[in-house]
């Protein structure tokens, strides 16, 4: 482990965490842009991360997602996830925790107060601004579910591309990056906005963890070449 980022970590009175898909990777959740095993190396994104796509093709679009669904209830929160939780339980407030990722895994690690800037795959909204008529819990049963009455229809929770990001989430988290003395950046290809600028407006040391080269690379103060559930237990151990 490097000495000098270690120095960091416990000098460090605010520390922002920002994570991305690689930190589910070892958890087996597949990343977006990786190459060969990424989720979009054989499907466009704008075939499946906009409204749009969804309008086009609501059936398609839905059991892709009810795919991952089922797939993410499967995995487990692995050894980075459990260190980032450690460690805000021995540190309280001293870390925030902000992630794009959609899987609920840091919060079923049991990190407290996530801010998840891309929403929850779990969970479920109206397409359209809902009417009286429309009642979630008696959706009619379809793929998507959609309401009986006026044929609304739900969709995932999540942040599409061209959609805004949840206004107070993304306000916490850019507090948190203006407050920081430290920022990790965790297994992200830093491509995404706003969720990268974050890296480059973080008012500390900017430190990355990821196996490849990022997007954000040069905004660090440091890069450690690694995965996330290797370095983060050895980094936040103190
Ligand atoms: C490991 C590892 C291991 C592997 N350990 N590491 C400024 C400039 C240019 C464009 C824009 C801009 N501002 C806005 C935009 C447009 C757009 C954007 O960013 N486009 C770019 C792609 C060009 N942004 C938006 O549209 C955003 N909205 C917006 O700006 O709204 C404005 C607005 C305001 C007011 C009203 C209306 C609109 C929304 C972005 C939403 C992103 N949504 C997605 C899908 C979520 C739902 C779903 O899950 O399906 O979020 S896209 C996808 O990318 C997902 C991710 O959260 C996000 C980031 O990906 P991430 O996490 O970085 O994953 P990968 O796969 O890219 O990288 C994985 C990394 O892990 C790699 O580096 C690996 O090496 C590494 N790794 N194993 C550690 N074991």
């Amino acid at each position: 482990m490097n000495d000098q980022v270690l120095g960091w970590v416990r000098a460090a009175k605010r520390i922002a965490v920002l994570t991305g898909a690689g930190m589910s990777a070892e958890s087996g959740v597949p990343t977006f842009r990786d190459a060969q095993t990424g989720l979009w190396a054989q499907f466009d994104p704008a075939q499946l991360a906009t409204e749009e796509a969804f309008r086009a093709r609501p059936s398609m679009v839905w059991d892709w997602y009810a795919f991952r669904r089922e797939m993410i209830a499967q995995v487990e929160p692995n050894a980075g996830h459990k260190a980032l939780a450690d460690f805000a339980r021995r540190h309280p407030g001293r870390m925030t925790l902000i992630t794009q990722n959609v899987d609920g895994l840091h919060q079923r690690a049991g990190s407290p107060g996530v801010l998840a800037l891309h929403g929850n795959i779990f969970e479920d909204k109206w397409l359209d601004p809902p009417k009286a008529c429309c009642n979630a819990a008696a959706a009619a049963a379809g793929s998507p579910p959609y309401c009986d009455r006026c044929g609304n229809m739900l969709r995932p929770d999540v942040v599409w591309f061209g959609e805004a990001l949840p206004l107070r989430t993304l306000a916490a988290a850019e507090d948190a990056a203006r407050a920081c003395d430290l920022m990790l950046v965790v297994g992200t290809s830093g491509v995404v906005y706003p969720a990268a600028g974050l890296a480059r407006t973080a008012a500390g040391k900017v430190v990355i963890i990821n196996p490849h080269p990022t997007d954000l690379d040069d905004a660090a103060d440091a890069v450690l070449r690694g995965t996330a559930a290797q370095l983060l237990p050895q980094l936040m151990e103190d």
